[in-house]
């Protein structure tokens, strides 16, 4: 066994809140049904595309007599970015999965999807889950990014699990990743292979929500660091006075983690990406903004300030936007312009290339971007055709544009202004954090939910813990369908179906408390130092959950 140190020691010690109904019954519940769903949007579309596992309804567990079952085997996968809590999910559903039947089995698919295609597993023992118990990190089974969308694919997993005896998988993974897992409920259905599949909602980015999912795992523990490190950070430039942080945080598309932390610290500026596309503000217009708030606070005499700015804010700029979709569809896997570009060879030649195809406008946009962020806006896609947004510098381009434009203001020179940009990164240093107690309980009581589900014979379902602003002890639980997330997206230049990403609501409680004192955090150094996660100690410091849950939810 790999050393541990003192804190962990005394963790793994920790045992995870269950709602009462799992708590008193264990897995033997009884499953109360809902009305029949429809997906969120594209009905007659999606109801074709999955018509074994369309409209079913939603579950909520009550106490009940489900009996013990004959043993079973089952498969797990932790699927795309790392979020904290995902051990205690595979900790929830071994202890569901033992409760149901001592015999059980729980077989651990290595490396994400690929691992569930090319049979590379490991099983999870008893002893193999006790080490893991509330840690950080995906590295009891690792990730991956495979995509698993091929007929050839699901035949491969299916005869992997028909050699192995396997006749349930669990997907713990992002909307993408259950999108997979709905596929493949969906095929594994028309199929007559009586293998259920069940997703568990994770992602950091937050962004895998709506009236059933409250939250998705790893947001609560991520933000939570980020914002620790964003207050260290405040610190600093309060007591040096002579640095503005510029500071990009993860979340791919939404910006939630941005706002989450904004409302943690009082940061002096954090841009919200889905403002900006309402707004429809152009990027000339984010950095003549940002450079006035900077000559404000220079004229009072504070030369420092922090700025958050969100990882998917490029895509948000609406002119931008609509030339990262260009660029998509020119660099579509399999696409004849695709395999153009890739035969170039240098910068020069690729934009050029890109520059030749794009229409008339985004071309002038493109025109006006510096080369290396063109280059970064043309890297490889990720699996699900996504740009790599984490690659790309927004943080630094905002600091040279709004240092470029304070060199040529000479009231704010006189008035002794000076901008000395610093800029960071914040993505990695959360991802795999130790799960916050709200993450851990969180965590396990979704990994016993999807055991509960497994036993109970349901396939296409996600697991679904909810009121969880609530004391663990209030919290209720189910399954809600995973088609009923769905919508029609587009995506290497085609129409996928695809789990809706929840963006931040303009109206929604926490943008609005946010838009409330924003104008305030400008001006004023109004900082928050939210210090480390605790896991020892009183229950508001420890068990608090973050504030867009509790605005939410609370
Ligand atoms: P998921 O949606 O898979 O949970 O990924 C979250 C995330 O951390 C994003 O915030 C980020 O853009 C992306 O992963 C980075 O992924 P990678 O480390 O694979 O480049």
């Amino acid at each position: 066994m790999a050393p541990i140190s003192a804190l962990q020691q005394a963790r793994a010690a920790y045992q995870p809140k269950l709602p009462t109904v799992l708590a008193e019954n264990g897995p033997f519940v009884t499953l109360v049904e809902g009305a029949a769903t429809e997906s969120v949007a594209d009905q007659a579309a999606i109801g074709e595309l999955f018509a074994n596992t369309y409209g079913l309804p939603t579950i909520t567990f009550a106490p009940g007599s489900q009996k013990e079952l004959p043993a079973i085997k089952v498969g797990v996968i932790l699927s795309g970015g790392q979020a904290p809590g995902g051990h205690n999910v595979i900790a929830g559903l071994f202890d569901g999965l033992k409760a149901l039947n001592e015999d059980n089995e729980l077989f651990g698919f290595l490396g994400g999807p690929s691992g569930l295609v090319n049979d590379k597993f490991r099983m999870l023992t008893e002893e193999v889950v006790d080490e893991y118990r509330n840690t950080g990190g995906f590295d009891i089974i690792c990730s991956g990014r495979t995509k698993l969308e091929t007929e050839e694919q699901f035949e491969q997993v299916a005869a992997n699990c028909a050699k192995r005896g396997i006749s349930a998988l669990v997907i713990i993974g992002g909307d993408d990743s259950n999108t997979n897992a709905c596929l493949l409920a969906e095929w594994m259905k028309a199929k007559g292979k009586g293998i259920q599949v069940i997703g568990c909602p994770k992602t950091i980015d937050g962004d895998l929500r709506n009236e059933q999912i409250e939250i998705s795992f790893g947001f609560d523990t991520a933000t939570k660091v980020y914002s620790e490190l964003i207050g260290n950070i405040m610190r600093d430039a309060n007591s040096a006075r002579k640095y503005w942080h510029f500071i990009k945080l993860m979340g791919r598309s939404a910006s939630h983690i941005a706002l989450e932390c904004a409302l943690q610290t009082h940061a002096n500026y954090c841009l919200i990406s889905e403002e900006v596309e309402a707004e429809k503000q152009t990027l000339a217009g984010i950095v003549a903004d940002l450079a006035a708030m900077v000559k404000a606070r220079a004229l009072a005499g504070n030369n420092f300030g922090i700025v958050l700015v969100p990882e998917g804010l490029i895509e948000f700029i609406p002119s931008l936007g609509v030339l990262i979709g260009e660029l998509n569809d020119l660099l579509a896997e399999g696409s004849a312009t695709a395999a153009e570009f890739a035969k170039l060879s240098g910068l020069g030649a690729q934009i050029a290339f890109a520059s030749g195809k794009l229409t008339p406008a985004s071309a002038e946009t493109f025109a006006g971007l510096p080369d290396t962020l063109k280059g970064q806006l043309m890297a490889d896609r990720d699996p699900h055709g996504n740009v790599q947004v984490s690659k790309i510098e927004t943080e630094k381009l905002l600091a040279d544009m709004v240092a470029a434009v304070l060199k040529k203001d000479a009231e704010y020179k006189a008035a002794g202004g000076r901008f000395s940009p610093q800029t960071h990164f914040f993505g990695y240093e959360g991802r795999c954090a130790a799960p916050s107690n709200f993450d851990a309980d969180y965590c396990y009581s979704l990994g016993y939910t999807a055991a509960t589900l497994i036993g109970a014979g349901r396939t296409a379902y996600m697991a679904s813990v909810r009121n969880v602003a609530s004391p663990a002890c209030e919290w209720e639980a189910g399954g809600t369908p995973l088609t009923m997330m769905m919508n029609m997206e587009r995506r290497h230049g085609h129409d996928r179906p695809v789990i809706r990403k929840a963006l931040v609501e303009l109206d929604g409680k926490p943008f609005l408390s946010f838009a409330a004192n924003r104008a305030r955090w400008a001006v004023e150094t109004d900082y928050v130092y939210p210090g480390p996660i605790q896991y020892f100690g009183p229950t508001e410091v420890c068990d608090a959950a973050n504030v867009t849950l509790m605005l939410e939810r609370g």
